[in-house]
């Protein structure tokens, strides 16, 4: 069997499947433990962002945010400072950089790591050195002087898959087979990180959901989610408020709570170890109750 024939084979796994996996994620001065599925906080600072209307823009209104997520139980808050949503236009560095360190400094000594959500290397390394612990990066830490920017620090990192850029990327996402090719895509990054020097005890890997995928191109992943789970590092999770979301029930972003969970709960039990998440206690609650099944398993 040639190597690109045995990468397209599928990869089942039943549920009870032991995946050699780092019970830990290390995330700066942080050690994760992912014996429950953690929750990460969605804080926009950004005046564009589809899910919130740019409601916490301002860094004071961000830094109140962030605490009351923390509050809520988040495991880890997600910090943005240039809006992903689909159409959305790039935002200049120092403009990034004004928007999100100020809250970094406000936050980095919480009880809970901080996660930049960001692409470039030059926000990365200010944001390390001011104390956040995570990098989340949507492409997968693809920009020159990314893998850099990062090997040398302790942060953990996020690798997701996009196809295409925000910009643009909605406008006519075709695979030919959608879990192959984002899986070889994260496999390959998740080698490419390695050889940086990027512990794996650092490394999540993120399938993406909606940047650059249709609705069902969405619900083929959640299927079959646990084949990521196979490339031996966590995986995160995102399907809050997303359009997929708002496709499948209608409803607009602000009233996509139920569905979220949903997606959540089928992410988790699909073998996700990570959600991101704008509405961190109802998912918190949620998650509290599969996990009680679970130990009772
Ligand atoms: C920044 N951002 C928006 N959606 C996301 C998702 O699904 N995953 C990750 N890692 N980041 C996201």
């Amino acid at each position: 069997m040639t190597p690109a024939a045995r990468e397209s084979k599928p990869v089942i796994l039943p549920r009870s499947t032991f995946i050699l996996m780092p019970a830990i994620l290390r995330c700066g001065r942080f050690s994760l433990d992912l014996s429950r599925p953690l929750v990460m906080g969605v804080v926009n600072v950004t005046p564009d962002s589809f899910s919130d209307g740019g409601k916490f823009s301002s860094p004071e209104a961000a830094v109140a945010h962030a605490r009351r997520l923390i509050e809520e139980g988040a495991d880890i808050v997600d910090l943005g400072g240039e809006s992903s949503r689909p159409g959305a236009a790039p935002v200049p560095v120092e403009e990034e950089l004004a928007r999100i360190l100020p809250v970094v400094r406000a936050l980095r000594d919480e009880r809970v790591p901080l996660s930049v959500d960001t692409t470039k290397p030059e926000v990365m390394r200010r944001a390390l050195a001011e104390g956040a612990a995570m990098v989340n990066d949507i492409t997968a830490l693809g920009a020159p002087g990314a893998l850099e920017a990062v090997a040398g620090s302790d942060c953990a990192v996020c690798l997701m898959h996009m196809q295409g850029e925000p910009r643009t990327m909605q406008a006519r996402p075709v695979y030919d087979d959608v879990v192959r090719e984002v899986r070889q895509f994260l496999s390959a990054r998740v080698t490419a990180a390695g050889h940086a020097g990027v512990a794996r005890e650092r490394i999540v890997v993120d399938p993406g959901f909606g940047f650059g995928k249709t609705v069902d191109h969405n619900l083929e992943l959640l299927r079959h989610l646990r084949e990521f789970a196979a490339l031996g590092v966590p995986v995160l999770a995102g399907w809050s408020r997303k359009s997929s979301l708002g496709q499948l029930t209608g409803r607009p972003a602000q009233d996509r709570l139920a569905a979220s969970i949903a997606a959540a709960l089928i992410a988790v039990q699909n073998g996700a170890s990570i959600v991101r998440a704008h509405d961190v206690a109802a998912t918190r609650d949620a998650l509290a109750v599969w996990q009680a099944v679970e130990k009772r398993n």
